[in-house]
């Protein structure tokens, strides 16, 4: 496979104004007739280059320049180009190809979903069907014509518009759409299926009504209503929030059972992944209704925030991505608690995207080189490239973010452009120098940031020390100094905020503000302080780094209780029980019995008896850190005794403070028993310390709990309640009452794909021993197939990324077991297999016998054979 670089990046010698497509739809094979109407790119140099189309697994049946078909010494084709010699600076070219859209099982093109033909082109599919300038600085005006057999498809699909349609002898009918918005190949899409779909209207704020349609399999009629709900709600945040409208006469999703991601941006035709679009209370839990109100959102923002101004090649990809991304946090931050969705996406980024930064395949925001693309749809390119949004927000302010964004959306629309660019349009709005800051794009790494205080009773002073430092990457030993924003608060023995004055100020300016640090070291002095300050840092993770700062466990418990900063109220509990299980980790290691900290249960307490706090940060607040988590911020992780020493914690937490889990499980499952389900943010809060209170007082083993339990799991309206007592179920020694659960479960549920993918997952992450042999008995259940990204995420997935003590069993046998998917996937969908690669890869991080154990894995995987350019970039860059 060939290294892409961007440094070699050149404008398209060709452009393409108008690009007619038409397609044949049949069961065994698909044509496909493209009309291309081309010029010179004025950009481009003199003369005419030949003219190279990108084209892979395309039968060539024909090619005509100017209407004239060529003979075959008129052009070249090989297994991913055609070229010929264009002999005017204006032409039209044709090509007529026959595809297999019905053995594509790698999803990337024209591909069948079960009964229904639909695409996935993001982002080099669409040269898997027809030639063309694959490139997403390549921007044109589609037309398209679909045919199909009129009883199997009666709805056949396109971007923009639908202008005509109709019948043909022979049984098969016909629909020709109109996109009169010029965009890049990668966000064309068709659908043709035996579809239902949910209408809808929205009134844009000019005026404007636009048609707004979910289709899906007619028997998902009855789980679009959250998700066309949460569409009305997206378009009008995002005209509230950033002025943005919407511009086609209609907007459609799709839902399709098979599908690489979680959903795409098609203009005007968003394809959705089902698992991101379907729910409803018996069969979706509230995380789900969450999900898919958020990626609703997403694909929604991105119709100007990728669409209406794209990225000018696929380095650029986090210009779309990280910034809406970005978007799609503030909506949902606004439609739920903010607070809570902010923890949630910092110990999401800080366990995931953090490992990422810290394993072999570290890029940065902005990659530098790839093999494969799809490689590149990473928490990098997408969290952390939000988290470099949020801090020029955090920099500019509000507004100074608002007109920056205005600025770079009128600026650029119809381009397809870069992250400078928009790192201008912020610069021009504010008249600013973002200089130093953009190193955020272009180096790898989490930095770290230490803090030490110095005070000075006498003088009134307090000074903090600031040092950061990023650790070497793949091909970047040396990093220079990144523009942290450093959020922070100065606190009296009170829990007061303190007037920040700095030296050399001429009066406070507040107490909460944010410090812009720039230097490999840097100092701040405030004055005017009579008694030394506690200083809340980092509030609300202004920045994606990691903090050491020595708090001590009081005042950990001191933050915890006073911050004003919600967030920072959280950080501190985590760091306290971070602290502790490091302890019993150590006392586990070294052989010794275990002993908790009581302050740990002392913060655990209060937590819980403080009926004023908002019951979702109760529930955040009770959840340990994830073992994934401990493993990351681990030198080497020992994972067997991280996991003995959060269930230690946890059972000693049950113990400590079974009356008030129990009366605080009652007092929620009550009102879930009393009032049918709501998918809103106070109710999701309320289930979720519910549900978290019930694993903890199962832990207790006793006879009510259980009982609880079991009612819970069958007296209940939704999958929230079901499914939670179900995982604390499969989680117990209750071995007769677990294994009735699940049979009931899979025995009404199996018709249902996406509930029968959390029966798999909740399964595969059981931690009890038998793991590996319990996920590959179910390898086998009928429900199970390869073939599905659903099913493969959530068994094999939730295995490997979830269970970590059984996916490290000491003899390497869940090593192998990952081998062997990654090797069968590897035939099957390139894109997925080099995904589930991923916990082989972070091979360093563990003990020198499972280093050994993992690398020979990675080592088998490289000599197997006919290796996908996907899965080819990860192994030899994780053995590098
Ligand atoms: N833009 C798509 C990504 C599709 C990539 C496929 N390899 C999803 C999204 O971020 O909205
Ligand atoms: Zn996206």
């Amino acid at each position: 496979p060939k290294t892409v670089y961007l440094k070699n990046y050149q404008a398209p010698d060709y452009l393409i104004d108008e690009t007619h497509l038409s397609f044949e739809l049949h069961e065994d094979r698909t044509l496909v007739e493209a009309r291309l109407a081309m010029r010179r790119n004025p950009a481009g140099g003199a003369g005419l280059p030949p003219l190279v189309l990108d084209g892979q697994q395309l039968e060539l049946l024909a090619v005509t320049l100017d209407g004239r078909e060529l003979g075959v010494h008129e052009y070249q084709v090989d297994d991913s180009h055609l070229s010929l010699q264009p002999e005017r600076a204006e032409f039209v070219v044709e090509t007529r190809v026959c595809i297999h859209p019905e053995s594509n099982t790698a999803l990337e093109g024209l591909y069948k979903s079960g009964k229904m033909f639909c695409t996935q082109c993001e982002a080099e599919g669409f040269r898997k069907i027809t030639y063309y300038l694959d490139r997403p600085d390549v921007m044109s005006r589609f037309t398209t014509t679909l045919s199909a057999e009129q009883q199997r498809y009666p709805v056949l699909l396109s971007n923009g518009n639908p202008v005509a349609s109709g019948n043909t002898d022979n049984g098969r009918h016909w629909a020709t759409w109109e996109d009169p918005f010029r965009k890049p190949a990668y966000l064309f899409a068709l659908v043709a299926g035996d579809l239902w779909c949910v209408e809808d209207e929205f009134t844009t704020l000019s005026g404007r009504r636009v048609t707004l349609r979910i289709y899906v399999e007619p028997e998902n009629i009855d789980k679009c209503q959250h998700a066309m709900d949460s569409l009305k709600r997206a378009m009008r945040w995002d005209e509230e929030t950033y002025g943005r409208e919407y511009d086609l006469d209609i907007f459609m999703i799709v839902a399709v059972n098979d599908f690489n991601m979680g959903a795409m941006e098609n203009k005007g035709l968003n394809i959705f992944n089902s698992g991101a679009v379907l729910a409803k209370a018996e069969t979706a839990t509230d995380a789900a209704h969450q999900r898919v109100e958020a990626i609703v959102a997403h694909e929604y923002f991105h119709n100007w925030s990728g669409n209406r101004v794209t990225c000018r090649d696929w380095f650029q990809l986090s210009l779309k991505e990280g910034f809406t991304v970005f978007r799609d946090a503030g909506f949902s931050a606004d439609m739920n608690s903010a607070t809570v969705k902010r923890i949630e996406d910092v110990a999401y980024l800080r366990t995931h995207q953090f490992a990422e930064d810290a394993g072999p395949m570290a890029h940065s925001v902005r990659p530098d080189s790839y093999m494969e693309i799809s490689n590149f749809y990473t928490l990098t390119v997408y969290e952390k490239g939000s988290e470099v949004v949020g801090m020029l927000r955090t920099l500019l302010g509000a507004e100074g973010f608002r007109r920056g964004s205005d600025l770079y959306f009128e600026r650029h629309d119809g381009q397809a452009v870069t992250c400078d660019d928009f790192v201008k349009a912020m610069e021009d709005a504010n008249g600013v120098d973002l200089t130093q800051f953009k190193r955020w794009y272009t180096q790898a790494g989490t930095p770290c940031l230490e803090v030490a205080e110095q005070y000075d009773a006498k003088a009134g002073t307090y000074t903090l020390t600031f040092r950061q430092s990023c650790p070497p990457t793949p091909s970047q030993a040396h990093k220079e100094p990144f523009v942290i924003p450093v959020a922070l608060a100065l606190l009296d023995g009170q829990g007061r905020e303190l007037p920040l004055r700095l030296t050399g100020e001429a009066e406070a300016a507040g107490s909460g503000r944010v410090l812009a640090v720039t230097a490999a070291e840097q100092a701040f002095t405030f004055v005017d302080l009579p008694e030394r300050p506690l200083p809340s840092l980092l509030r609300n993770f202004s920045a994606p780094v990691k903090l050491v700062y020595p708090y001590g466990r009081d005042q950990l418990m001191f933050l915890m209780q006073h911050d004003s900063d919600g967030f920072n109220r959280w950080e501190a509990g985590q760091q306290l029980a971070v602290q502790v299980l490091q302890e019993l980790v150590g006392q586990q290691q070294r052989g010794e019995s275990m002993v908790l900290d009581r302050r740990l249960l002392a913060a655990l307490k209060s937590v819980l008896e403080n009926e004023g706090l908002d019951p979702a940060m109760v529930a955040e607040m009770l959840s340990l850190p994830g073992e994934a988590y401990l493993i990351e911020i681990s030198a080497v992780a020992d994972v067997e005794a991280i996991h003995a020493a959060r269930e230690f914690a946890r059972r000693e937490i049950a113990g400590a403070l079974y009356e008030p889990l129990w009366q605080r499980y009652r007092s929620n499952r009550e009102v879930s028993r009393q009032s049918p389900y709501v998918a809103s943010a106070e109710h999701f809060a309320r289930r979720a310390l519910q549900n978290i209170a019930l694993s903890y007082l199962m832990l207790s083993g006793r006879p009510e709990v259980l009982a609880a339990c079991q009612d819970q799991y069958q007296a209940t309206d939704n999958m929230t309640e079901r499914l939670a007592a179900l995982a604390v179920l499969v989680n117990s020694p209750f071995e007769a009452e677990k294994a009735k659960a699940l049979a009931m479960f899979a025995d009404y549920f199996q018709d249902d794909p996406l509930v029968m993918d959390q029966w798999f997952s909740v399964q595969a992450g059981c931690s009890l021993p038998g793991g590996l042999e319990r996920v590959q008995a179910l390898m086998k259940h009928p429900a199970f197939t390869l073939k599905n990204p659903n099913k493969v995420r959530a068994l094999i997935g939730a295995f490997a990324n979830q269970n970590h003590v059984n996916f490290h069993r000491a003899d390497g046998l869940g090593y192998r077991f990952l081998a062997d998917q990654v090797i069968m996937l590897n035939a099957l969908n390139p894109q997925i297999a080099a995904r589930q690669l991923a916990p082989l890869t972070r091979w360093r991080k563990y003990d020198a016998v499972r280093q050994v154990l993992m690398r020979a894995e990675l080592e088998r995987i490289l000599a197997c054979g006919e290796l996908s350019c996907d899965v080819y970039e990860v192994v030899s860059k994780s053995l590098a």
